[in-house]
């Protein structure tokens, strides 16, 4: 499999770009929620298990694929805290779960989420990953999706239907895309800290490495903070349909926000909140029907609205500070504009951090609540 053609864009001056991208920012700060309402794992993975013994939560396997390749549908793998995988490793969780028995594997409830180096990937239906940490960059990939100069690959990468990322880390990828997304029906990404992916230092790449590549499929990318990844947090090419791309915080893109591009369609993207980026939305040869954007805040990009929108359906949307910082987490001050400005239509019920949303859901990944 290979990854496709990419949309190469228009050429901006080196300065440009590295004023956007040398905006470094650091959420470290910004924890997820510990715990986990379900402590059931009938399967555990740990440093200072190994991998004859039988996986049982007493009896702990070491490596993350001896976990995932004992898990069957309905079960629950949860991984403690502390390292797995490495440079040039690929996890591969290949047996699938039932729609409403699906497989999954959790970072250990009340631990610190674990560490993952290498390649993750997904070639599996119904799967559900939360609470984890993927780390770049992958180092070598035998089989990846395409070979790079240094046969770095993307991060995450899923290939299968029904596949859920949840309260995962996804960071400083070396190649393409923190998360990638091919022929994957019904995805749900949500509640992520997807940040700092992609080649910092090769102006080639300004314009190809994101936080989010869907390639094809459909589903949801909800309550995200994308952070700093070197073109887009999200680049909707070359065929996904139906996503919908809602209550995300994206601050910092070297290029855009959201890239809709070739034959995505029917593509939704709404309630956003949008920051510092060379460019808010943007459109490259797109001729996929019925994509929209709508009822976003875009504020203090280059071009919050680029030259090329075309052929996507712009509603109304609030170029208004939303008085975020870095300081913050971008969580939103009181009397922010973005409170309470969401389209219930394409809003979700909880918040980055799992906080019910309250009145109409405010714009981007996190709820306003005076503390
Ligand atoms: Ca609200």
């Amino acid at each position: 499999m290979r990854v496709p053609t990419r949309p190469q864009g228009i050429a901006l001056p080196t300065s440009v770009v590295a004023a956007v991208v040398g905006v470094v920012v650091v959420v470290s700060a910004l924890a997820l929620s510990a715990g986990d309402a379900s402590a059931k794992c009938d399967r555990v993975a740990s440093p200072r298990g190994s991998d004859s013994a039988s996986g049982r939560p007493r009896k702990p396997v070491r490596s993350l694929q001896r976990l995932v390749d004992g898990l069957r549908p309905g079960q629950t793998g949860c991984v403690r805290a502390g390292r797995y995988g490495g440079s040039g490793q690929t996890t591969a969780v290949r047996r699938s779960g039932r729609a409403r028995a699906p497989i999954v594997v959790k970072g250990y409830p009340g631990d610190r989420r674990p560490v993952v180096r290498g390649q993750f990937r997904v070639f599996a239906d119904n799967v559900k990953v939360s609470r984890m940490t993927f780390d770049g960059p992958t180092g070598r990939i035998a089989r990846g999706t395409a070979n790079s100069r240094n046969r770095e690959d993307v991060q995450v990468w899923i290939f299968g239907n029904g596949v859920a990322l949840e309260r995962s880390e996804v960071r400083n990828n070396g190649w393409h895309a923190g998360i990638y997304v091919y022929r994957s029906e019904n995805v749900r990404i949500q509640r992520n800290y997807i940040h700092h992916n992609g080649q910092f230092n090769r102006p080639a790449m300004a314009n190809l490495d994101h936080g989010i590549y869907f390639d094809s499929g459909s589903g949801l990318v909800a309550n995200n903070l994308f952070v700093d990844n070197v073109a887009h947090a999200v680049q909707l090419y070359t065929e996904p349909h139906d996503v919908r791309v809602v209550h995300n915080t994206m601050v910092g893109h070297g290029r855009s926000a959201v890239i809709v591009a070739g034959a995505a369609r029917r593509n939704v993207i709404a309630n956003n909140l949008i920051t510092d980026n060379r460019e808010g939305i943007r459109t490259f040869e797109l001729v996929g029907p019925g994509n929209q954007m709508t009822n976003n805040l875009l504020w203090n990009n280059i071009f919050d609205i680029a030259a090329e929108v075309k052929g996507l359906a712009l509603g109304r949307n609030l170029l208004r500070s939303p008085r975020v910082s870095e300081r913050t987490g971008y969580r939103l001050p009181a009397g922010s504009p973005a409170i309470d400005r969401g389209l219930p239509a394409y809003g979700v019920s909880r918040d980055y951090l799992g906080r019910r949303r309250s009145g109409r859901p405010d714009l981007g990944a996190f709820e306003y609540r005076p503390d």
